[in-house]
């Protein structure tokens, strides 16, 4: 087996949502082998950083040198340098071995605890960024090595460039607020901005989220990725990641580096990302609430579609099903775009009548079901698999069309009694899948007739 590998030359954060420990995580959920050269000791726990100790340049060189001794290393990051003297000589190294570093101008903690004494930001303006390929900063750290201050969008571009004419052949701007809850990153390559924008996650004091994103756009360069999409990549993780981060002590939350954790699709697709994030929130409530003996024997699959959806590739779905595991409801598999067949068929079809009917999800039938849809006052159509004639390339989308088209417009519920080898089946359809769930919540709570 062959991995790549990635360097990370930073500090020790003994919390491990940060620093070289987050660096390490992130490298490992990509699959990469991570080395690392430890620049500094800080203590800290989640609430504050308490002291920093430098490891010797000698010992700080050595670890560079062995590396590039022993190990292929396709790209290389580096987050807490604290001060010149250590900047000073990790330049010198990666000019050496003509490496041009992803640089995370570390100087504060989340905490607010200052990582760099007084002459880092000097230094690295003046040493380290004219090597690197691509500098990622936050707001505050852009102030600082663009010396102004950034009020209102038009200076985030300003800064952008300021800090470009330092050297790196790309800027990473984070965190630009729009007042409508969006935070934009800026990417700027000397010539034009690219703009990656994900929903602001409230509440979330996310400890170790700049190392994380170098450390995964470093991974992603060492995979071979141009720039534009490891920043692209690395966005959407890293946003999850947070969303789904979690508090190991009093203070700060951290990411969470965990595999099975859901990723957007990719972010500079804004329409794609709503539709993936409304159906993630509905399935994680189906999941919570679902009694499990409306799953049917073949698991469940839930779809949304973009608006104006055409083909299954526009619509959104699990791929795998929400299964019974231990008598309970749970998702197996990934949320993605044209991974499911037969619920976005269904979806396909009944857009084809009404644009405004964009989600289904299916359940198990029963008769009982059936009658208490009937009785809640559900439009309902219905299908028989023996009607079907032998020349459709897809069952679900000829079942739906024809049910649809008896009733004469698209009904909440569409069910079928089955065939040989093919379980009977309801499927609840909606305009979104809050509407999908009003209607599953409905019929699981109304009183049996
Ligand atoms: O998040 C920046 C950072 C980098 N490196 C170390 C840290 C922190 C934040 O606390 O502790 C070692």
């Amino acid at each position: 087996m062959e991995k790549k590998v990635a360097l990370s030359i930073a500090g020790s954060d003994s919390s491990a949502g940060a620093g070289i420990q987050a660096d390490l995580k992130s490298f490992s959920y990509l699959g990469i082998h991570g080395v690392t050269a430890l620049t500094c000791v800080t203590v800290q726990n989640t609430q504050q950083v308490r002291s920093i100790f430098k490891v010797p340049v000698d010992v700080i060189e050595n670890q560079i040198e062995n590396l590039f001794d022993d190990c292929s290393i396709a790209a290389v990051k580096t987050g807490m340098l604290y001060d010149e003297e250590i900047v000073k000589v990790v330049t010198q190294k990666l000019k050496a071995y003509h490496i041009k570093p992803v640089v995370d101008p570390v100087m504060v903690a989340t905490s607010g605890d200052a990582l760099a004494n007084h002459t880092f930001v000097a230094s690295l303006q003046k040493e380290l960024l004219p090597l690197a390929l691509m500098v990622t900063a936050n707001i505050p750290e852009a102030c600082a090595l663009a010396n102004m201050q950034i009020t209102k969008q038009k200076d985030i571009e300003k800064a952008c460039k300021k800090i470009f004419t330092l050297g790196p052949e790309y800027v990473l701007l984070k965190g630009g607020h729009f007042p409508d809850d969006m935070v934009a990153d800026l990417l700027y390559d000397g010539k034009q901005f690219h703009r990656f924008v994900l929903p602001w996650i409230p509440q979330k004091k996310a400890h170790g989220s700049g190392c994380t994103l170098s450390a995964l756009i470093t991974g992603f360069l060492a995979l071979g990725e141009s720039p534009v999409t490891a920043v692209e990549k690395a966005k959407s993780i890293v946003w999850s990641m947070i969303q789904e981060g979690y508090s190991p002590g009093k203070g700060a939350d951290v990411l969470n580096h965990s595999s099975a954790i859901q990723i957007p699709p990719l972010v500079r697709h804004n329409e794609q990302f709503e539709v993936w994030l409304q159906l993630k929130t509905a399935i994680e409530t189906i999941v919570s609430f679902l009694p499990p003996r409306h799953i049917p024997e073949v698991g469940m699959n839930f779809a949304y579609a973009l608006p104006n959806a055409k083909t299954r590739n526009d619509v959104c779905a699990v791929d795998g099903r929400i299964i019974k595991h231990q008598e309970r409801p749970a998702l197996c598999g990934t949320i993605d775009f044209g991974v499911s067949k037969h619920v976005a068929s269904i979806v396909l079809a009944a857009m084809s009548f009404d644009t405004t009917m964009r989600s289904a999800m299916n359940i198990r039938y029963s008769q009982k079901t059936v009658e208490l849809c009937k009785h809640i006052g559900f439009a309902f159509g219905t299908f028989d698999r023996k009607d079907e004639p032998p020349t459709t390339s897809s069952t679900m989308e000829w079942g739906t069309k024809y049910a649809i088209t008896a009733l004469g417009r698209v009904p909440d519920i569409i069910y079928d009694t089955g065939s040989m080898g093919k379980e009977p089946m309801i499927r609840v359809l909606g305009k979104n899948p809050d509407d999908v769930i009003f209607k599953i919540q409905k019929l699981v709570s109304a009183p049996i007739p």
